[in-house]
């Protein structure tokens, strides 16, 4: 397969990048996070969709190798904008596939904070329910100890899958990311729709925040969006309104800017 040839390339001639989009409070628009989202660049074909070299990194068993590249990059990269904006307050959440969690990641990532100075309570493991489906102890043993060294989980595209509630009850899950398509929802479609959308997500709003769980909203494109989160009691967002992924130096920049 080509795809397979551009990931084994890829990781010997370093093109696999850690982009960042930031996360804001709704309250007031400031960046308190960036999500990492992995790139593949290649250097005629340029970016490859992530979805698809995912996909096939899961099935090849490359993506243990990919991953640790992109924590890597994504690690460094939140090191730098500390260097740049002089605080030590913004987080880091890193998106992982269910076959990323074996026994020797707390090790490897621990290792990975000490050397970059970066403590443990920045970094947020993003899952989905694909993780947790999976019923493995080991993987619960790893995000048990991931949790108690001090990394907050979060659950990703919350609400698009099977039995979400009863996860949130039965693992350490700190974030509840509201998946993009309530956010769409909200300014898409008929009247009807649209209310019943509110009502979805201030219910899921209320259920995260009983249960302890502060609650991202994605796919945020528009200022009436933002509005209607807000009043929605929806803590943070991400989406193209505030900034689309983009490379270490852009953001770098960005945020100069902005300061
Ligand atoms: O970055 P978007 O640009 O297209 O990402 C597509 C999908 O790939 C999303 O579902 C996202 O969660 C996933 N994804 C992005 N980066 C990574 C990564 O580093 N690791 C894993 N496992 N998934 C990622
Ligand atoms: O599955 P996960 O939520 O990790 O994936 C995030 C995906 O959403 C990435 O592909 C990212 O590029 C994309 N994304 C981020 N913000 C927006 C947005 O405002 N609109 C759309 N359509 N996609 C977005
Ligand atoms: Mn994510
Ligand atoms: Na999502």
């Amino acid at each position: 397969h080509e795809i397979e040839q551009y990931i084994e390339t890829g990781l010997r001639e370093d093109w696999f990048e850690a982009w960042l989009q930031p996360i804001v409070g709704l309250g007031d628009g400031q960046i308190v996070g960036f999500e990492a989202l992995m790139r593949l660049d290649h250097p005629e074909k340029g970016l490859m969709p992530p979805g698809k070299i995912i996909g096939i990194a899961e099935e090849t068993g490359t993506i243990g190798r990919i991953g640790d590249r992109v924590l890597d990059k994504a690690i460094r990269h939140l090191a730098a904008i500390s260097k740049l904006d002089g605080t030590q307050n913004t987080y880091l959440a890193v998106n992982f596939s269910p076959l990323q969690f074996e026994l020797t990641l707390p090790h490897k990532l621990a290792a990975l904070l000490l050397k970059h100075h970066i403590s443990p309570q920045r970094i947020v493991i993003e899952i989905t329910e694909a993780v947790l489906m999976l019923d493995n102890p080991e993987v619960h043993a790893v995000l048990k100890q991931l949790n108690e060294f001090g990394c907050r989980i979060a659950l990703d595209d919350f609400g698009t899958g099977y039995s979400s509630l009863s996860y949130l009850n039965r693992f350490p899950v700190d974030i509840v990311k509201v998946d993009q398509s309530f956010t769409r929802s909200l300014s898409s479609g008929t009247a009807d729709v649209r209310r019943k959308s509110r009502m979805l997500i201030k219910g899921i709003r209320t259920i995260s925040h009983q249960m302890g769980c502060t609650v991202v909203a994605e796919g945020i494109e528009t200022k009436e969006q933002w509005q209607l989160l807000r009043k929605l009691g929806v803590d943070n967002g991400q989406g193209y309104l505030f900034s689309r992924p983009m490379p270490i130096d852009g953001m770098l920049a960005l945020l100069e800017n902005e300061s």
